[in-house]
């Protein structure tokens, strides 16, 4: 009779033939609904990271499920080769969604992101009139748009980018939330675009001053540069409203999309502009093997549907603003800051007595609630979209039961 294996055997099984790119918290989840997540010896926990905001609809989502599993049966993918059934539904289904001309699908936000800056590229050398290969791309320092090499040229992390030089070049950083920064750069005419988070999520969350993206956003007009916003991480309903970016009313030139477009039950992502900008890109000069597959088109549907029909960005507004006044109520000398947009927030802990965020977290873990600390002293916490008050209460209890424990 073999015996059952215990959350250690399976981090050791992971450590011994895993690559060694992630330090994650003790603990081995096996099962997840809706808000839930539950290790391997059926201990159950609120998930308050939601797969890095993957899984705004809740974890395996009966519409979403359906959709894959319905597709899964019929044609999974065709490549770009051949046309098929499902890709045209899904384009015309977003592209009304968030209201732009064409969609160009991707699988992984970096992908996408890596879509948006050659796009970019070819739009000011076509139809800005920068000279071949001198285009610029301003970024902001603390920057996160994912792990490739192109990426890391952009990134002022040394854990994202230190011993993998050489780096690509065009890249102008300036400091995140500062115009003044942003319109000394916007003087250079080979300035082709802008790439930017509207709220930093990796960096810990940082939310910018009320206006920054609006007055950004006009300066880049003026001098005929290409607004993009990652919302890889604040876009569907994350911070709410559908995309971050709508609290300034700023409709950016060229949108980036991943994570919960597909409700964290397929790899989808997605870069949204309009034709005058997306037409730059010709048959064969871009695309993927799974680029807008027939399981992503149809699970992107019903994870978009479930955003709009259970009112998520509303219910993100409503309860984000619960979860920061109840923080900022809670009477802790680790708590030093308390920031955030929506459901995407994060509490700033001061390290007491030697005890630190990951401290917090671990004792939280035992506690029923999982999150994990960003930067060292930074816990995110980014509950499904799903959560109700009494379930986002129960939460805060065991939060706050936890730092009660450091006192
Ligand atoms: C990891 C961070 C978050 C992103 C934004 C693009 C991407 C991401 C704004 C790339 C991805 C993920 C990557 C994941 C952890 C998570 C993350 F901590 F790495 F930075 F969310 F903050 N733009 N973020 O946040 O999308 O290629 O991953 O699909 O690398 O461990 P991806």
């Amino acid at each position: 009779m073999t015996t059952k294996m215990t959350s250690n055997d399976y981090i050791e099984r992971e450590e011994k033939y895993g690559a060694h790119n992630y330090h994650p918290l003790p603990v081995v989840l096996d099962k997840g609904e809706g808000i839930y997540v539950w290790d391997v010896e059926g201990k159950r926990y609120f998930d308050f990271l939601s797969a890095y905001s993957a899984v705004n609809q809740g974890h395996c989502h009966p519409r979403i499920i359906n959709a894959l599993t319905e597709q899964a049966q019929k044609l999974t993918l065709t490549s770009r080769a051949f046309y098929n059934s499902t890709l045209g539904e899904f384009e015309e289904y977003i592209t009304k969604y968030f209201g732009y001309d064409k969609v160009l699908p991707m699988n992984t936000g970096a992908e996408a992101d890596e879509t948006a800056l050659k796009l970019c590229r070819k739009w000011a050398y076509e139809k800005k009139g920068v000279p071949e290969n001198e285009a610029k791309i301003i970024v902001c320092d603390g920057n996160f748009h994912g792990r490739t090499i192109t990426i890391i040229s952009m990134s002022t992390d040394p854990d994202s980018y230190k011993g993998f030089g050489p780096f690509t070049p065009g890249f102008v950083k300036i400091p995140y939330n500062d115009l003044d920064a942003l319109a000394k750069e916007l003087e250079d005419p080979n300035v082709a675009g802008f790439l930017v988070e509207p709220i930093q999520g990796e960096a810990g969350v940082f939310v910018p001053d009320e206006g920054y993206l609006k007055k950004a956003y006009d300066m880049c007009k003026e001098k005929n540069v290409l607004f993009i916003a990652d919302e890889v991480q604040t876009g569907i309903a994350r911070t709410g409203k559908l995309l971050a970016c709508e609290h300034e009313g700023v409709r950016p030139d060229v949108l980036i999309l991943g994570k919960a477009i597909s409700g964290g039950v397929f790899p989808v992502s997605a870069v949204l502009a309009d034709d005058d900008i997306m037409l730059v890109i010709k048959p064969g000069e871009h695309g993927s093997t799974y680029g807008g597959n027939p399981l992503a088109a149809k699970v992107a549907i019903a994870a978009l549907d479930v955003v709009k029909d259970e009112k998520l960005a509303e219910n993100s507004e409503r309860l984000g603003k619960l979860f920061r006044d109840e923080m900022k109520n809670v009477k802790s000398d680790m708590i030093e800051l308390v920031r955030g947009k929506g459901l995407l927030n994060a509490v700033v802990i001061k390290p007491k007595n030697g005890k630190t965020a990951w401290d917090v977290c671990v004792a939280m873990k035992e506690n029923g609630l999982i999150a994990k600390p960003t930067h060292d002293h930074i816990i995110r916490f980014a509950p499904p979209l799903v959560i109700n008050e009494q379930e986002l209460m129960e939460a805060i209890e065991i939060i706050k039961k936890t730092l009660a424990q450091f006192e």
